[in-house]
C-alpha cells in the first residue's frame, strides 16, 4: 500500500489501484484533497494495472468542492487540473459511488471512464442554488450523456438524481447491491474488467439534439431560475457543448465559475447553506434522539392533512385522530384523494401512493396513539380546545412519547403546564401546505428536554424540512417578524401608497407575492378574527390601522370572495376602486394627508421593519442568532433567497442607510427605534463580510 495523504490514500488489490478520499464528513473536495488525488495519479501511472477505482471513505462520494474555499483565491492545484489527470491516466478510472456526488464531487465522477453507484446514493450538480455554475466540465460532460435538452433542465434545477435515474440516464454505468465498500468496489472492478479501455466523455459527440426541445428547456430553465444570471449563464454554457470545441468550451465555462463566485449573491447564497445548517444546532448537552417509529395526528383539518402527507412521504406510518367517524372518513378521503391526484399529475408512482396509503390508519379514538412515539396535535387554534386535549394524551400515551403543538401563537408552556411530562412538550411549527413548504420551527418550551429537541430536529431531518430552532413566545420568530413587516404594510396604505404600490415594491425586491396579495389569499377574516379577540388587551397608545377591519365589514375576505385588499376576477388580480375609496374613508377619518412613497421608500420601510422586530426577536433569545432569522424568512415568507435573507441583505447597507430606514419604520409606528440593537444584531454578519473582502483578495 503506497500511503500518500490522510486525505486521499492509494492501495493496490488484485491489480487494481484504489484511491480513496477520506476527508469527514463528507469529502468535501478541499486543496488537500486535490493534491492527494494529483499525487495518487501520478503514482497509479507508474504501474501495470487492470484499472483505478475512485471511491469515498465514510458516507460520502464527494459531496462538492469545498464551499468553504470559494470565498477567496483557489489555490492549486484546481479541480479541472485533477479531472485532466483522470483523463489522461494511462488506466480506465471508475468512479464508484456512494452517498453524495454532488457538484464538483459529480464532475470528478463526469472525468473518469466509468461511474458505478449504490442504489442509494445521489448525484447532480447543485451549483446554480449557490449562485454559481458547474465550473469543473459539468456543464460540457453532461450533455454528451443525457443531450442538451435534458442536460439544461438537470443543471439549471441543480435537482438531486437518485441513483436508480441517473442509471436509467446513462449518467451511471451500473448500480451496486448496496453502499458496503466491498459491493462497491466488486461492482467498480466487473465494470472495469467488462470496459478495459478509456472512455472519456469529452471526447463523445453531444447527441444531435431536438431544437423545440431545447428551446422549451430553456423557457422552463430561465422561468423557474427566475431569471438569475448564473442560470443565463448556465444555459449558455451547456449549450456550448454542441457549438464550439471542448477546451474552448471548458475554459468558458471555469470563466463564468470564477467570476460568479466572487459576486454578492454567490456570497449571500453561501452564507445561507452554512446559516441552513446552523439552524437546527441549539446550545445545550448532544442528547441522543429518540427513534421514532409510528406517528400520531390529531386533527385531520388543512393542517393535520398537509403534516400527514409529509409523514407519510417520510415513508413513516401515521395514525390520524378526528373526533368522529364522520369527521374521521372526510380526513382519510381528502388525504387518499390528494395521493391519487399527485399519481394523475405524474408527480408519485402508483406503488408509492399504494404504500402511503396502506401506512395510514385513520381512528377517532385517541386511544389508538397509546403506541405513537410523537403525537402532533393539529386542532383549533383555541388554547382551552388543545389544554383539553393534552391532558387526556397525557394519560394515554406510553412514558416517553415526543408530544407536539402545531401552534402559531399559542403559549406552549401553558399547554405543557397541564401534563405531567412537560420534558416530552415541543412545539412542531408546520406551514401550510405543511407536506410543501420546507420551514419547521422547532419550539424549545422552558422545560423542554434537550432529549425532546434533539428528537424533533432528527425528525424534521427525516421529513427533509428545514428545522429552526426557536424559544416559546408570541409568534415565534417568523410570524412574529411577519407580522411587523405586514403591520407597516398597512401603515404605508394609512399614510399614502396604494396596495399595488406596496405589493409591486415587494415583488420587485425579490419576495414572491406582495404582503397584501398574501393576506387575500389566506384569507382577511381569520385575523380580522383574531383582532376582535385580542381587541381589549390592546395597546391603546400603538398604531392601529383600521383598514383590514373596513375590508372585512364590506365582506371582502379575500380572494376566496373574490374581492379583499383586491378585486379577483376569473382568479386575476385587479386594483378595486371599492378599496381605494374605504382606504380614503380611513385616512379621512384620522385626518391622514396621503403622501407619495418611491417603490425605493417602500422597500426600504418594509426592510427596516423587519429589521426592527427581527433585533428584538434576537434580544429576547427567541431565535439563537441571526442567521436563524434569514433562513426563517427565506424558507417560510418567500423572502428572496439569492438576497440571503434580510438581516445578510442588511448587512451590506452602509450604516447611515441602516440607520434611517429603521428611524423611519420605528416613527411610522410610533414606537421608540431599536436602533441600537439593530446595530448589535447586524455586527457579526457586517464583521463577516469585512473577512470576505479580506480574503477575496488574498489578504486574509
Ligand atoms: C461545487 O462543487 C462547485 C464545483 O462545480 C466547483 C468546481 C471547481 N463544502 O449537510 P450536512 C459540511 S459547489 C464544505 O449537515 P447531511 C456542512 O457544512 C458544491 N462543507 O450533512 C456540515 O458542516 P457542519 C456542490 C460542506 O448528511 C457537514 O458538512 N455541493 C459541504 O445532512 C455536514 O453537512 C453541494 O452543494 C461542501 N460542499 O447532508 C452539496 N457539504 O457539521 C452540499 C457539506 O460544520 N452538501 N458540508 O455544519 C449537501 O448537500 C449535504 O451536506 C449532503 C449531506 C447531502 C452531502
Amino acid at each position: 500500500m503506497i500511503q500518500h495523504d490522510a486525505v486521499v490514500r492509494l492501495e493496490i488489490v488484485d491489480g487494481f489501484g484504489i484511491v480513496t478520499i477520506d476527508n469527514p464528513p463528507v469529502n468535501a473536495g478541499s486543496t488537500p484533497v486535490r493534491a492527494g488525488l494529483l499525487a495518487c495519479l501520478a503514482d497509479v501511472a507508474q504501474h501495470d494495472l487492470r484499472g483505478v477505482v475512485l471511491i469515498g471513505a465514510g458516507r460520502s462520494f464527494v459531496a462538492g468542492s469545498d464551499i468553504r474555499e470559494f470565498g477567496a483565491p483557489l489555490a492549486p492545484p484546481e479541480l479541472p487540473q485533477v479531472i485532466a489527470a483522470i483523463e489522461d491516466c494511462p488506466h480506465p478510472v471508475c468512479a464508484a459511488i456512494h452517498g453524495a456526488a454532488l457538484g464538483g464531487g459529480f464532475e470528478l465522477a463526469l472525468g473518469c471512464d466509468l461511474r458505478i453507484a449504490a442504489p442509494d446514493a445521489v448525484v447532480g450538480l447543485p451549483e446554480v442554488t449557490l449562485g454559481i455554475v458547474p465550473g469543473a466540465g459539468g456543464t460540457q460532460r453532461l450533455p454528451r450523456l443525457t443531450g442538451l435538452a435534458k442536460a439544461i433542465t438537470l443543471v439549471c434545477s441543480g435537482r438531486r438524481i437518485s441513483a436508480p435515474e441517473a442509471h436509467d440516464l446513462g449518467l451511471i454505468d451500473a448500480l451496486a447491491a448496496s453502499s458496503d465498500p466491498q459491493a462497491l468496489l466488486t461492482t467498480a472492478f466487473r465494470a472495469l474488467q467488462g470496459a478495459p479501455h478509456k472512455r472519456r466523455l469529452r471526447d463523445l459527440p453531444v447527441p444531435v439534439a431536438d431544437p423545440d426541445a431545447v428551446k422549451t428547456a430553456e423557457a422552463q430553465a430561465l422561468r423557474r431560475g427566475k431569471g438569475r444570471p448564473n442560470v443565463q449563464e448556465a444555459v449558455a454554457l451547456v449549450k456550448l457543448s454542441a457549438e464550439m470545441p471542448t477546451d474552448t468550451a471548458l475554459a468558458r465555462e471555469r470563466a463564468a465559475f470564477q467570476s460568479l463566485r466572487l459576486q454578492e449573491e454567490a456570497f449571500a447564497l453561501r452564507h445561507l447553506f452554512f446559516a441552513e445548517r446552523a439552524a437546527t444546532r441549539f446550545e445545550g448537552p448532544t442528547a441522543q434522539p429518540a427513534e421514532i417509529r409510528r406517528v400520531g395526528i390529531v386533527g385531520g383539518g388543512t393542517m393535520g392533512q398537509g403534516i400527514c402527507r409529509a409523514v407519510l412521504a417520510a415513508g413513516l406510518p401515521v395514525t390520524l385522530v378526528e373526533r368522529d367517524a364522520q369527521a374521521r372518513d372526510a380526513a382519510a378521503a381528502a388525504i387518499t384523494g390528494a395521493l391519487d391526484r399527485s399519481v394523475g399529475k405524474g408527480h408519485l408512482s402508483p406503488d408509492d401512493a399504494y404504500a402511503r396509503k396502506a401506512a395510514l390508519a385513520p381512528s377517532h379514538s385517541l386511544s389508538d396513539l397509546a403506541d405513537c412515539d410523537l403525537v402532533i396535535e393539529a386542532v383549533f387554534e383555541d388554547m382551552k380546545v388543545k389544554q383539553d386535549l393534552f391532558r387526556v394524551l397525557d394519560t394515554m400515551l406510553k412514558p416517553g412519547t415526543l408530544l407536539a403543538t402545531n401552534t402559531s401563537y399559542l403559549d406552549i408552556d401553558a399547554l405543557a403546564a397541564v401534563t405531567s411530562r412537560a420534558a416530552d412538550v415541543v412545539g412542531l411549527h408546520f406551514f401550510s401546505p405543511a407536506d410543501m413548504m420546507k420551514l419547521l420551527e422547532v419550539v424549545r418550551a422552558e422545560h423542554s428536554a434537550d432529549r425532546s429537541l434533539s428528537t424533533a430536529l432528527a425528525f424534521a431531518k427525516t421529513l427533509g424540512k428545514q428545522a429552526v430552532v426557536a424559544r416559546n413566545a408570541d409568534g415565534f420568530i417568523g410570524n412574529r417578524i411577519y407580522a411587523a413587516y405586514r403591520r407597516h404594510a398597512e401603515f404605508l396604505i394609512e399614510d399614502g401608497a396604494t396596495p399595488e404600490e406596496v405589493d409591486n415594491a415587494a415583488t420587485d425586491f425579490g419576495f414572491a407575492m406582495g404582503p397584501l396579495a398574501v393576506g387575500d389569499m389566506s384569507g382577511l377574516d381569520i385575523a380580522w378574527a383574531m383582532r376582535k379577540r385580542q381587541a381589549a388587551t390592546r395597546d391603546p397608545a400603538a398604531r392601529y390601522v383600521d383598514i383590514p377591519d373596513r375590508l372585512c365589514a364590506a365582506g371582502r375576505f379575500g380572494r376566496k370572495v373574490g374581492g379583499g385588499w383586491y378585486d379577483y376576477i376569473d382568479g386575476q388580480l385587479h386594483p378595486s376602486d371599492d378599496v381605494a375609496a374605504i382606504i380614503a374613508q380611513a385616512r379621512a377619518a384620522k385626518a391622514i394627508t396621503p403622501r407619495h412613497f418611491s417603490p425605493d421608500d417602500i422597500q426600504m420601510r418594509l426592510l427596516g421593519a423587519i429589521l426592527s422586530e427581527a433585533a428584538a426577536v434576537l434580544a429576547d433569545g427567541v431565535a439563537q442568532r441571526a442567521g436563524d432569522i434569514d433562513v426563517t424568512l427565506v424558507h417560510g415568507y418567500g423572502f428572496p433567497r439569492w438576497r440571503g435573507g434580510p438581516l445578510w441583505r442588511a448587512s451590506g447597507e452602509p450604516p447611515d442607510r441602516i440607520a434611517r430606514m429603521c428611524d423611519a419604520a420605528a416613527q411610522a409606528s410610533g414606537a421608540e427605534g431599536a436602533l441600537g440593537s439593530v446595530t448589535d444584531m447586524l455586527a457579526p454578519l457586517r464583521a463577516e463580510r469585512q473577512e470576505i473582502e479580506k480574503r477575496k483578495s488574498g489578504h486574509a
